[in-house]
């Protein structure tokens, strides 16, 4: 079955021969993956990869979002999520508004809180730290993921600290990792045309090798299928890789997939779903040192989200709870996120995988409590 998968490779011959021998992609492989169109030989080679890392589990977990604002001091083009204080459609909530979002999931199984909002002009690291506080002596056993390298980097300096102190006092606090977004795409001309003013890609990468030394495992992304090219994707996530190479604190790997309503690119179109698949399938056997790749339901939709998992991805995100906006305000199918324990194992026992409930970092939870 392999030898007959490597002989009828055509072009990506010796690219397939690497990955069926454990050998690591070179630039010049990524792109040629990326430039093929033979579908099913993406799906079959990042599969296979995809096998080797996870067996036929797919993970998922118990979660809910907190978005404490979306005013934000930058002006990203693809966002649509972002508003000026005073807007009838802005929010900017206080410590009690968002513990009383935490207190109604007291006692209900949630393992994770992903914290992510638009970066505040004027909250610092005391704000957020007291609010994780809080959130602990309301669900005590919670992991929470928060803040994007973006956030972090302001929210630090504002405090007048340096960043490898302000993300010791973060963990002192009990935050507990970092979410992947802020990454955009890293390569310098493209990131000026489409978030120009936010912080540069060393930045982000020198927040999430610092919180990795600090212990505190992070996510990664890539907003992909707007301006860039096939080398400028390969480009990040070759600087992915690096720096998996030198500190192992990646966990996750999240391809977010540019939406296109609502905001300053609109003109621009959304990739098709083949384009998308493909994405999956070299973010897989490229980033060789990352073990999972997430395929977000609440972008791309329950049933791309399921399709994926034939392309190497393997975790789904969470539950969610109807609790992010970012995609909805964006354009994507998924309005009000929610699955219920029940519906998740369902949505990837049906896609032929073996649901696996996971923690923040991927313990496997037994037995799954529908
Ligand atoms: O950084 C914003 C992206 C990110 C659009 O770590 C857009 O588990 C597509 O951090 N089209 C934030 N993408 C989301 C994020 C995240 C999401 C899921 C899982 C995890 C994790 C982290 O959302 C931003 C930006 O890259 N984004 N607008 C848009 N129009
Ligand atoms: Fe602000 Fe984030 Fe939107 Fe950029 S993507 S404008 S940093 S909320």
């Amino acid at each position: 079955m392999i030898k007959t998968i490597i002989e009828n490779a055509g072009d990506l011959k010796q690219t397939a021969k690497k990955i069926y021998e454990g050998e690591r992609l070179t630039f010049e492989d990524g792109v040629s993956l990326y430039n093929s169109s033979n579908l099913p030989l993406l799906a079959s080679l990042s599969l296979f990869r995809k096998k080797q890392i996870s067996g036929n589990k797919v993970f998922f977990n118990r979660n809910f979002h907190i978005e404490p604002a979306n005013i934000c001091i930058f002006a990203c083009k693809f966002c649509s999520y972002r508003r000026k204080k005073g807007d009838k459609d802005a929010w900017d909530f206080d410590i009690p508004e968002m513990i009383g979002i935490c207190t109604k999931y007291a006692g209900k199984g949630i393992t994770e809180v992903h914290i992510v909002g638009g970066v505040h002009p004027y909250r610092d690291i005391h704000f957020y730290g007291e609010l994780i506080q809080k959130i602990k002596t309301v669900l005590p056993d919670v992991h929470i993921k928060g803040f994007t390298a973006v956030e972090l980097d302001y929210m630090i300096r504002n405090a007048g600290y340096g960043i490898e102190q302000g993300l010791r006092i973060l963990k002192n606090y009990g935050l507990n990792s970092i979410p992947g977004g802020g990454a955009e795409i890293f390569n310098e001309d493209i990131r000026r045309k489409i978030c120009g003013d936010k912080a540069p890609a060393q930045v982000w990468l020198q927040i999430h090798e610092l919180a990795h030394n600090a212990g505190l495992p992070s996510n990664a992304s890539m907003l992909y299928g707007h301006v860039e090219t096939y080398e400028h994707r390969i480009d990040h996530l070759d600087r992915l890789r690096q720096l998996q190479d030198k500190t192992g604190g990646f966990n996750a790997f999240i391809p977010l997939k540019y939406k296109n309503i609502n905001n300053s690119m609109s003109n621009i179109g959304e990739i098709n779903t083949a384009e998308v698949m493909k994405n999956f399938a070299v973010c897989r056997l490229y980033l060789d040192n990352i073990p999972h790749i997430k395929s977000y339901w609440p972008m791309l939709g329950k049933g791309t989200a399921q399709m994926a998992l034939n392309f190497g991805a393997d975790d789904v995100d969470g539950t969610i709870d109807d609790s992010t906006k970012i995609y909805s305000m964006a354009g994507s199918e998924e309005t009000s996120p929610i699955m219920t324990v029940s519906e998740m194992l369902k949505f990837i026992s049906s896609a032929g995988f073996t649901p696996i409930e996971r923690d923040s970092l991927y313990n496997e939870i037994f037995p799954i409590m529908e």
